[in-house]
């Protein structure tokens, strides 16, 4: 397997920590068995887990203000490849890339399989675009795509879509995620019931393009860029569309596209009770789709979800496999650092939730025992897993801590010279 990082500095930073990391992970052992708990098999857990990268994710993102563009950004999808390549080498937790298009569209497919196998890479769901204008598009998307009440707009807009299935196709991805801005800005703009019926009609011909393989994952967002009624706004529009379509179309769940203070794990809990959760864009938020490092500002609530995703493997066995990807912005951080990063705060959450003793949990829900129900989730929640998964890092060849080890490799310097700015670099995450 070919490394961007030399592997002898990997190496030559773990020598360094593995005595310290060693005599950590030999006290939390003794921690968690004292509980009943076995911290091999946790460890040997979280080496199984992954998350998908975003290819936008990788250049630095922006507001709708501003961009302040980082040093060595990727400045096509091969690029963007290198760098998920270092992520995944250091964290060996992001085996796969979730791509694009139009943004990732190359005139050399062939080259990115063959790099991505290269460097034990994937690709994931791919992501269509239908919320932007390209160049050389005969219709605009100002009033819509998929919903569009021009019949020759949703048709562009359904072509966009089938095209991203065969460009995933080649590439060996096996879903498609629908993510459309369409909505009005103001009352009586449009039909509201009209345009989720067009809507329906438009992702009809995308899900007959679907190969027999794919999931067609629908992923709702409660406002922005249509700010007074957006068409897929909330779960409950999303679960009645992906139940109209059939079997293959799923609910995707973004954490950052809901209400502040929503009940996230609730939603979780009942896309999962009617079979029609399909997976997540994990990331953190404040106030609305803030696409900031996961786990960065709420991480109970990412603990709190994959407790519930524990559940349902509880009750569905290994069988329920939601798609897990990151979703994030990178305005004011080295991407690299921060994907790295957020791929182990999600990593830890589904770490943390094997911890929880489920079957105490239901003896203390049955009993109406409130507060030791609670406090079996906290003390869960309280425990600091950082030993398992640096233990379950070294035991995979990546770095016991990714973040320094990247640093001391220089790799940011490096592609600093050998890639100069591009101007109007597209996909870079502002969205
Ligand atoms: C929309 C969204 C969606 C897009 C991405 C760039 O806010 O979350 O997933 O594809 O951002
Ligand atoms: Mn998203
Ligand atoms: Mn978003």
């Amino acid at each position: 397997m070919d490394k961007v990082i030399d592997h002898g500095q990997v190496a030559e930073h773990n020598a360094k920590l593995q005595q310290n990391l060693d005599a950590d992970y030999a006290a939390l052992g003794s921690i968690l068995a004292r509980r009943g708990q076995d911290i091999e098999q946790l460890t040997a857990k979280a080496q199984t887990f992954a998350v998908a990268l975003p290819s936008w994710g990788v250049g630095t993102g922006g507001t709708r203000f501003a961009r302040f563009p980082g040093k060595g950004e990727p400045r096509d999808v091969m690029e963007k490849l290198e760098d998920c390549a270092v992520i995944h080498q250091l964290t060996q937790a992001t085996p796969t890339v979730s791509l694009h298009f139009p943004w990732d569209k190359s005139s050399d497919p062939a080259a990115m399989r063959e790099f991505a196998s290269k460097h034990g890479l994937g690709f994931d769901t791919v992501n269509s675009n239908t919320f932007q204008d390209q160049a050389n598009q005969e219709q605009t998307y100002k009033f819509g795509s998929l919903t569009a009440n021009a019949k020759a707009v949703r048709e562009q807009a359904v072509a966009h879509n089938i095209e991203c299935i065969e460009l995933g196709r080649a590439l060996g991805s096996k879903g498609l995620t629908v993510w459309v801005g369409d909505g009005a800005n103001f009352p009586g703009q449009h039909n509201l019931r009209g345009a989720l019926e067009r809507y329906l009609d438009s992702m009809r011909d995308i899900y007959k393009a679907l190969p027999a393989d794919w999931l067609m994952y629908i992923e709702h967002k409660l406002f922005e860029p249509a700010f007074y009624a957006t068409t897929i706004a909330d779960w409950g529009t999303s679960y009645a569309c992906a139940n109209e379509l059939g079997p293959k179309a799923k609910c995707l769940v973004d954490l950052g596209h809901h209400a502040p203070n929503t009940n996230i794990e609730m939603i979780v809990a009942r896309l999962a009770q009617f079979g029609k959760l399909g997976g997540f864009h994990f990331n953190d938020s404040k106030y609305g789709d803030d696409d900031l490092d996961s786990g960065s500002i709420n991480p109970f609530q990412l603990f709190l979800i994959f407790n519930e995703l524990a559940d349902v493997a509880q009750r569905d066995g290994d069988a329920f496999k939601p798609s897990y990807m990151l979703d994030q912005s990178h305005n004011v951080t080295d991407p690299i650092e921060s994907l790295m990063s957020s791929a182990i705060e999600v990593q830890r959450s589904f770490v943390q939730s094997a911890l929880v003793d489920r079957k105490a949990l239901s003896a203390y829900q049955e009993n109406n025992d409130v507060l030791l129900a609670a406090q079996t989730l906290k003390q869960a929640f309280r425990t600091d897993v950082s030993p398992i998964l640096a233990m379950a890092r070294a035991r995979s060849g990546a770095a016991i801590d990714p973040v320094a080890c990247y640093r001391a490799t220089g790799y940011r310097e490096k592609q600093a010279t050998l890639r100069p700015p591009k101007a109007g670099a597209s996909g870079s995450g502002i969205v």
